[in-house]
């Protein structure tokens, strides 16, 4: 027997953050996020599940991937294997679409596309809702990457109700650009950075508190599609997730000089009136949201502190897509 699936799925940027979870097992969050789908960085993945042979590959940009990285998709693919009944190992083969030197290798569109592909290889057929919540069991911000525009993770109160919807097309003038301050691999995964966040830092109480009320904010400004108020509000979201981490034992820290050079920027942008709004993840790369059709101006300013090709554009993408 040999049955196959591929899909392509997008990363996410969240602009209302996840940070923390309540459940590692069943990873359940804190709070609610919402991200914006990118149209320029995904990753597309075939599972092959074949009787013939004795254990699970795994492939990532042509190249095998060792034990660890191997376990991480086996321990996933297990979840489809028990709800479809299927015995076989599986061949997985992952190309990440991401602008060179990027630095962006994402979990979430990993994860949402070996989910999808996954999905068609075991005959499951689950509906994107189910989707989500499989994909999720793999890394949390891939839940929000089965749907493209503006979408949102809500919390839930239980494994099955923890899962993604989208919000808003975005099919409007709305763009994101990458700032590749560093593009080597983070020295914290986010999930050891996220639970020391939980566990020790005093601030991560008021940051749940704060962070839902930012996504109930948020959601006002984009039904109104009032830009300027959404930008303000992921910002200060993305500073306010940054603080609670500063007041983690030990701190943590992801920003770089340069990091701040961007925020300075983006600043002095916003003088200027042009409205472009900065956030940040694990790591010391900076995404700048602003109006697809001001970004060439943005990325202009920008090449006078960074090279043009550490500079990438991209507007909303798409959710999953069968291939
Ligand atoms: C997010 N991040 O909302 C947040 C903001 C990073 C900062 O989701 O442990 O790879 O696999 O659930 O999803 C990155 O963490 O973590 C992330 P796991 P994930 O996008």
């Amino acid at each position: 027997m040999m049955i196959k699936g591929k899909a392509r799925a997008h990363a996410n940027i969240a602009l209302i953050k996840y940070w923390g979870k309540r459940d590692d097992e069943l990873v359940l969050p804190m709070n609610s996020s919402l991200s914006l789908t990118l149209d320029c960085f995904y990753t597309e993945t075939e599972v092959i599940f074949n009787d013939d042979i004795e254990k699970d590959y795994f492939y990532l940009n042509n190249n095998i991937q060792d034990e660890a990285a191997t376990k991480k998709v086996s321990d996933f693919l297990d979840l489809f294997r028990n709800s479809a009944g299927i015995k076989s190992s599986a061949m997985v083969k992952s190309i990440n679409y991401v602008p060179t030197a990027a630095g962006l290798a994402s979990s979430a569109s990993g994860f949402a596309a070996l989910a999808a592909a996954a999905n068609v290889a075991s005959g499951l057929n689950l509906d994107n809702k189910d989707l989500s919540i499989y994909a999720r069991q793999g890394s949390g911000s891939a839940t929000r990457s089965i749907y493209g525009g503006l979408v949102e993770w809500r919390r839930g109160i239980s494994g099955k109700d923890s899962y993604a919807v989208p919000v808003d097309d975005a099919k409007w003038d709305i763009g994101m650009i990458v700032v590749i301050v560093n593009p080597k691999e983070k020295l914290i995964s986010s999930r050891e950075g996220m639970k020391r966040t939980v566990e020790t830092s005093p601030f991560y109480t008021s940051w749940v508190e704060s962070a839902e009320e930012d996504l109930k904010q948020i959601k006002i400004a984009i039904s109104k599609r009032d830009f300027e108020q959404m930008g303000l509000i992921a910002e200060r979201n993305s500073l306010k997730m940054h603080a609670t981490m500063l007041g983690a034992k030990p701190p943590l820290s992801y920003w770089e000089p340069e990091s701040v050079l961007v925020m300075q920027i983006v600043r002095e942008l916003r003088k200027e009136g042009i409205p472009c709004y900065f956030t940040m993840d694990a790591g010391p790369n900076v995404k700048i949201l602003c109006k697809l059709s001001e970004s060439y101006k943005i990325k202009e300013r920008l090449t006078q502190s960074f090279h043009e090709e550490k500079i990438i554009i991209t507007g909303p993408g798409p959710g999953v897509t069968i291939l």
